[in-house]
């Protein structure tokens, strides 16, 4: 994999190579971590009717879709982001400063998608920066520490937080408990059925990873930009089909008001007929 720089926000986006990197090429949607705890599809792949939307010449061109981690500091943010992006994991914690972002660009059925995957030291909580860090986040992943349980109720203060401020209309949301390699399997069986009751009342997608093994890191980052990359699809395609319905509506009248032809024949038999008016 190319080594990258991490990226400020100040600096320009460098685009990664990514066509050919099974990561970040995906050709079906990747399964839920659980189909009981989840409120997104549970179909084993992108609806047909995208599919064939897709095959159309028309194809819509998507923005960079906005992806922000929440959660108190030192649950792991930075670390999934790192793993997912970099495949690397450092033990010893260094708190972000100021806000930092990844863009990964995925190829999902054909199309270049990108992530912009947002993260901070957690200055969030100052409403000045809230409100940029928030708005217009298309993906919420609210996080949690697994061996923290009081960190699973500050998840959920910090996705309803992020709820108030984010202007997008209806933001997908994820929860997920990081860190799964530091449980005892009872442990983590306990805590994934808390985590469970919780990703149900808040109505998110229910993940258990770990940057330092990997477990599931791959598979979370794939399964979330299907599902970003399907509902900003079907928005654009919702958007063409309504642009191209109103031009079609208005072409009549357009063509009414501009044709040459059918006044001067409608002046010159008004003219034969006599009429003056
Ligand atoms: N054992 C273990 N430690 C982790 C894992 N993820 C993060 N950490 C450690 O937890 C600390 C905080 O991680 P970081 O990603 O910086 O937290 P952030 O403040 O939420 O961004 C660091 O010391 C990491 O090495 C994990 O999956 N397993
Ligand atoms: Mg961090």
């Amino acid at each position: 994999m190319p080594h990258r720089m991490r990226q400020n926000l100040l600096l320009p986006a460098t685009p990664t190579a990514t066509q050919h990197d099974p990561r970040t090429h995906l050709r079906h949607l990747p399964p839920a971590y659980s189909l009981a705890q989840t409120p997104y599809s549970r179909d084993k792949d992108f609806a047909p009717q995208l599919r064939y939307q897709l095959e159309l010449p028309r194809k819509p061109k998507l923005r960079p879709c906005k992806v922000i981690f929440v959660g108190d500091c030192a649950v792991g943010k930075t670390a999934i982001v790192n793993r997912f992006c970099y495949d690397k994991f450092q033990s010893n914690y260094k708190a972000t400063i100021g806000v930092d972002f990844e863009l990964e660009n995925f190829s999902i059925l054909g199309h270049n998608f990108g992530l912009e995957m947002w993260d901070t030291a957690g200055q969030e909580r100052f409403k000045c920066i809230a409100g940029a860090y928030y708005r217009n986040a298309s993906v919420i992943v609210a996080t949690y520490d697994m061996a923290k349980r009081e960190s699973l109720e500050a998840a959920k203060k910090w996705l309803s937080s992020a709820l108030n401020y984010n202007t997008t209309q209806k933001p997908l949301i994820f929860l997920v408990g990081t860190k799964a390699d530091l449980l005892t399997k009872e442990e983590f069986v306990r805590m994934e059925r808390l985590a469970g009751v919780a990703a149900a009342e808040l109505q998110a997608e229910y993940w258990s990873v770990s940057a330092r093994s990997g477990y599931k890191i791959n598979e979370f980052f794939q399964r979330l930009a299907a599902l970003a990359f399907e509902t900003a699809m079907q928005q654009q395609l919702k958007l063409l089909k309504s642009t191209a319905e109103e031009q079609t509506t208005q072409t009549p009248e357009k063509s009414q008001k501009f044709d040459l032809r059918s006044y001067f024949t409608s002046r010159s038999s008004k003219q034969k007929s006599g009429c003056a008016c």
